[in-house]
C-alpha cells in the first residue's frame, strides 16, 4: 500500500481510499501548498499577511492553519477529468471529484515536487506540481497517455476551482491574450484607510494554459450544471460552453479534445496562482510557462530544498526510520526555520524553537533570529508574545493573550546554536530595541533571566505566574486573576537558569554564573516544596490556590511537561525521584501512538484551568499525543541516559512501520504532525489519528534527539562529544555527521568496553571527544559502546 522509492527521495501511496487524508506539502518563502492524495489543496501566500487564491465556494472565515481540516466535494483542489468520447465514461485524477474506482493509483510526494499516476479506462494521467523558489505560483504538468492498445478519442478537462472571492466584486473570463482563465476581485473592506493598504493585494487568480484549449468554463455553475461535480453538465456536450462569471462564482476549467494513436501521449503545462494585474500575469507566463521554464524552476527549487538536507545521515537496523531521518525530518525543520509558519508574527516560543532547529541546517539563520528576537525585548527584560517580522505587522490571535514563558526559550535555542557553531562571538553583539535601549546579547540574556527570577514573574513562594498561558496556549484560566502559578514554568525556569549559567561559566563570568546557579537551586527547591506530589510534579496552582495535575484529580491527573522539564532543569535531581516519575509516565501516559501530554482528558470545562478543558477529549492539548510535549520528554530521557525509553517514544513520533499503524494514523511518514489523537482507553476508534498539521515545534527537538541523543553527537566549545545512545536491541549504526565544515564518518558498534571508546587513525580520543576539527576535513571514527 505504501513505501519509499529505492533512493528514498519519494514516498508512494498506492490507494486513494486507505489513507484518504494523507497529503504532502511544498513551500517557498512566500507560499505553501498542502495537497491530499485525492487532490484537495490548501494554498496560502504572504502579501504580507497570509492570503488565498483558491477558496471555498462560500465566504470563508480568516483563520490560521487548522488540525484535521475537513474536506468536502467543493473544497479547493486540482483535478483533471477524462472523458471517453466514444462511451461517454468519465473519471478524474487524482481521484476526486468523480471517485471512480481507478485501476491504478500512485500518490508520490517527493522532496521538491508532488506527483500522481492514475490509470483508468486505458488512459494514464500523470500529474506533477512544483513551486518555484521565489514566486507565488503552482507549476502543473499533466501528461495524458493512451495505454489501451488501440486508437482513442478523449477529452481532457483540467478543473481548478477558484471559489468565492469577494462579496464586493468578483468575475472571471477566458483571456485569449493571456492564454487562460483570469478571475478578478476586490478584497472586501470598509475603512477608507484599508483602500490604500489593499491596493497592492494580489486580487486576481489565474489559470494559464501553455496550449490553447478547445473550450472552457469560467463560471462554477455553468461548469457543473445539473450534473454536479460527479458528472458536470458542461462535459455532457461535445464542447464546453465558454462561459464567463460576472459577479458569479469563478472557476477555471478547460477542455482539450484529443485523438490518440496507440501508445501516444500529450504533455500539458499550466500555471495557477495570484497576481496584482495583467502585467504580473504576463511576467509569470513568460518566465515559467514552457518546457525550459518548468525545468529551470524545478532545478532551482530542488537546489533550494537540498540546502535543507541537514547535518546527518544514518544507517540503522530500522530502514523506515533512516528514510525519515535522512530525507524528511530535516526538510520539515528547514521549512519551519525558513518560513516561520507563514505568519508575520510568530509566537516567540515558536520562532525561537523553529530557529533552534535551523542550527543544524543553516546556523546563520538561527544567529539572525536570535538577534531579531532580542531586538524586541521589553525594557523589563521580558519577551513579547510574538516576534514581528515585517514592517507594519501586528500581534494577532494567540499573541494578544499574555503568556509568561517566552524568556525560557532564549537560552534553550542559544544552547543549540552555540553547541553547533561554537560562535561565542554572538554574545558580544550589541542589540538595540525600539524603546531606545542597547545591550549586548550577553546582557540581554541575563536581563531575560533576571526577569524570570523577578517578582513580576514569581510569587512570594518563588513559583512562576502563568497569567493566561505558558507553553500550553489554551491553559488560559489558571492564572488570569493574577495569582495562579505554573508547575511546568517553574521547573522550566530552573532549566533556563542552569543553561544560561553554563554559558556564563564557559565565558568565565563566574560571579554571574553563580548568581544564576543559585537562582536555579532556589527555583527547584520551591518546585519540590510545592509541586511534588509523591510520585510526580503537579501542573500548577490556580488563582484560588487549588493544586492540579495530582493524584487527587480524576481528569488531568498527570501531565508530561512538568516531569520532562524537571529532569532537564534539575528539580528531579535524584535517580530515585526520576525513577518514580518515569514509572508513572509509563503507566499512565504511554499508548501505542506515543506518550500523552496528560491523562485522563477533561470531559468538560474547568473554569479554573481554562479553554484546554473545552477541547474535544483526546484532541489537541486536551490529552492527545501532543508531539511537542512528547519530544521534550524524549530529549530529557536522553539527557539522563534513558536510551530505551527515549527510543521507543522517538520512534512513535513517526507513523508506521506496520500497515495497521499507518491506517490508524492516516498519514505518510514524511512529516511529524502536531498531534495524534489521544483517548486510547476512552475513544479507541480515533486514537492515534493524525492532525495532518505539519506546523509544530516538535521537529527541531526531534532532529536534535536524533543528532545529540540517539547518535550522541553534540558540539562543545572545543569539539564534538561522542556518546551514542543506541537502544539496547541495536548492535550497530553508521553515521555521517557534518559539523563545523568537516565530515565525520562514524562506525558505531557494541563491544566489550566499559565506556564509549572512540578511535581516530588507530589512537583513542581522550574523553571521547574529537578536537581541532579542520574545515573541509573528513574524519573516520571507530566508536565502541558498552554492551
Ligand atoms: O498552537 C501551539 C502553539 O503554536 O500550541 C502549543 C504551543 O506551545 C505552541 O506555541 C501548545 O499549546 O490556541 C490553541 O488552542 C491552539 O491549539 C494552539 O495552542 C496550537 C495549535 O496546535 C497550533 O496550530
Amino acid at each position: 500500500m505504501l513505501g519509499p522509492t529505492d533512493d528514498g527521495n519519494r514516498y508512494e501511496l498506492t490507494s486513494p481510499t486507505s489513507l484518504p487524508l494523507a497529503g504532502a506539502f511544498l513551500w517557498n518563502q512566500k507560499m505553501m501548498v498542502q495537497i491530499t492524495c485525492r487532490g484537495y489543496a490548501t494554498a496560502q501566500f504572504m502579501q504580507p499577511e497570509p492570503a488565498k487564491y483558491a477558496k471555498a465556494p462560500n465566504l470563508e472565515m480568516r483563520t490560521f492553519m487548522q488540525p484535521e481540516q475537513g474536506y468536502y466535494a467543493h473544497h479547493p483542489g486540482r483535478f483533471v477529468y477524462i472523458k471517453d468520447e466514444e462511451t461517454g465514461e468519465l473519471f478524474s485524477a487524482p481521484y476526486e471529484p468523480v471517485r471512480a474506482p481507478v485501476k491504478k493509483f500512485v500518490f508520490s510526494p517527493g522532496k521538491s515536487d508532488i506527483s500522481w499516476i492514475v490509470e483508468h479506462l486505458g488512459i494514464r494521467v500523470e500529474m506533477t506540481v512544483g513551486v518555484p523558489t521565489s514566486d507565488v505560483v503552482e507549476l502543473w504538468t499533466v501528461r495524458v497517455a493512451n495505454v489501451s492498445g488501440r486508437p482513442r478519442r478523449i477529452s481532457v478537462y483540467p478543473y481548478f476551482p477558484i471559489g468565492y472571492l469577494s462579496w464586493m466584486n468578483q468575475s472571471a473570463v477566458f483571456r485569449q491574450d493571456l492564454g487562460g482563465v483570469v478571475a478578478s476581485s476586490i478584497t472586501p473592506y470598509q475603512k477608507a484607510s484599508d483602500y490604500f493598504k489593499n491596493k497592492s493585494l494580489k486580487d486576481k487568480t489565474y489559470f494559464l494554459c501553455e496550449k490553447k484549449p478547445d473550450a472552457w468554463e469560467a463560471r462554477q455553475d455553468a461548469f457543473e450544471g445539473e450534473g454536479g461535480l460527479h458528472s458536470p453538465s458542461s462535459m455532457q456536450a461535445a464542447k464546453m460552453g465558454n462561459s464567463d462569471a460576472i459577479y458569479e462564482t469563478p472557476t477555471a476549467a478547460v477542455q482539450y479534445r484529443v485523438e490518440f494513436g496507440d501508445s501516444e501521449h500529450r504533455d500539458y503545462r499550466f500555471l495557477f496562482g495570484p497576481a496584482v494585474d495583467d502585467e504580473e500575469i504576463w511576467g509569470v507566463r513568460s518566465k515559467y510557462l514552457s518546457e525550459e521554464g518548468f525545468a529551470r524552476a524545478a532545478r532551482d527549487y530542488a537546489a533550494y530544498i537540498e540546502q535543507g538536507s541537514g547535518c546527518m545521515r544514518i544507517s540503522t537496523p530500522d530502514k523506515e526510520l533512516d528514510n525519515f531521518v535522512n530525507n524528511w525530518l530535516p526538510r520539515q525543520a528547514y521549512y519551519h526555520g525558513d518560513v516561520n509558519r507563514l505568519t508575520t508574527d510568530p509566537q516567540t516560543r515558536n520562532y525561537l524553537q523553529d530557529n533552534m532547529g535551523m542550527s543544524f541546517i543553516k546556523p546563520e539563520v538561527t544567529r539572525k533570529a536570535l538577534i531579531t528576537a532580542l531586538s524586541q525585548q521589553e525594557k523589563t527584560g521580558a519577551m513579547p508574545d510574538g516576534i514581528l517580522l515585517v514592517e507594519g505587522a501586528e500581534l494577532k490571535y494567540i499573541n494578544q493573550v499574555p503568556h509568561t514563558d517566552h524568556c525560557v526559550w532564549l537560552p534553550v535555542a542559544l544552547e543549540v546554536y552555540l553547541a553547533e557553531t561554537g560562535d561565542y562571538a554572538l554574545l558580544e553583539e550589541s542589540v538595540s530595541t525600539a524603546n531606545g535601549d542597547s545591550y549586548t546579547v550577553f546582557e540581554r540574556m541575563s536581563r531575560a533571566m533576571d526577569w524570570l527570577l523577578s517578582r513580576s514573574a514569581r510569587d512570594e513562594r518563588g513559583l512562576s505566574y502563568i497569567a493566561q498561558g505558558d507553553w500550553c496556549d489554551p491553559m488560559n484560566m489558571v492564572g488570569y486573576k493574577g495569582k495562579g502559578v505554573s508547575g511546568w514554568l517553574t521547573v522550566a525556569t530552573g532549566y533556563a537558569l542552569n543553561l544560561w549559567a553554563a554559558v556564563c561559566e564557559q565565558q568565565e563570568r563566574t560571579e554571574i554564573a553563580a548568581k544564576y546557579r543559585a537562582g536555579a537551586v532556589e527555583v527547584n527547591k520551591a518546585a519540590n516544596d510545592h509541586f511534588w506530589d509523591g510520585d510526580w510534579f503537579a501542573r500548577g496552582i490556580t488563582d484560588d490556590g487549588v493544586i492540579f495535575g495530582t493524584k487527587q484529580d480524576r481528569e488531568g491527573r498527570i501531565w508530561l511537561n512538568p516531569q520532562a522539564w524537571s529532569i532537564l532543569g534539575g528539580a528531579a535531581a535524584s535517580p530515585e525521584q526520576r525513577a518514580k516519575m518515569m514509572a508513572q509516565v509509563d503507566e499512565q501516559l504511554s499508548t501505542p501512538y506515543g506518550v500523552l501530554m496528560f491523562a485522563p482528558p477533561y470531559s468538560g470545562m474547568r473554569e479554573d484551568v481554562g479553554r484546554v478543558t473545552q477541547k474535544f477529549p483526546g484532541q489537541g492539548e486536551n490529552g492527545s499525543v501532543y508531539n511537542h510535549a512528547a519530544v521534550f520528554y524524549i530529549y530529557s530521557l536522553y539527557t539522563v541516559g534513558e536510551s530505551d525509553r527515549a527510543y521507543k517514544l522517538l520512534r512513535q513520533l513517526i507513523p508506521g512501520p506496520s500497515e495497521a499503524d499507518y491506517r490508524q494514523r492516516g498519514q505518510l511518514p514524511i512529516y511529524v504532525p502536531n498531534y495524534y489523537r489521544g483517548g486510547w482507553k476512552e475513544l479507541p476508534r480515533t486514537a492515534g489519528r493524525s492532525s495532518q498539521l505539519f506546523n509544530t515545534g516538535t521537529v527541531s527537538w526531534a532532529y536534535r534527539c536524533f543528532v545529540e541523543g540517539l547518535c550522541g553527537l553534540r558540539g562543545a566549545a572545543d569539539g564534538l562529544v561522542i556518546q551514542p545512545q543506541m537502544p539496547s536491541h541495536w548492535d550497530h549504526v553508521q553515521v555521517t555527521r557534518l559539523f563545523r565544515g568537516a565530515r565525520i564518518v562514524l562506525d558505531v558498534r557494541r563491544d566489550d568496553v566499559k565506556i564509549v571508546t572512540v578511535k581516530h587513525q588507530g589512537s583513542v580520543l581522550p574523553d571521547a571527544k574529537l578536537r581541532d576539527i579542520k574545515l573541509g576535513a573528513t574524519y573516520e571514527l571507530e566508536v565502541r559502546v558498552p554492551r
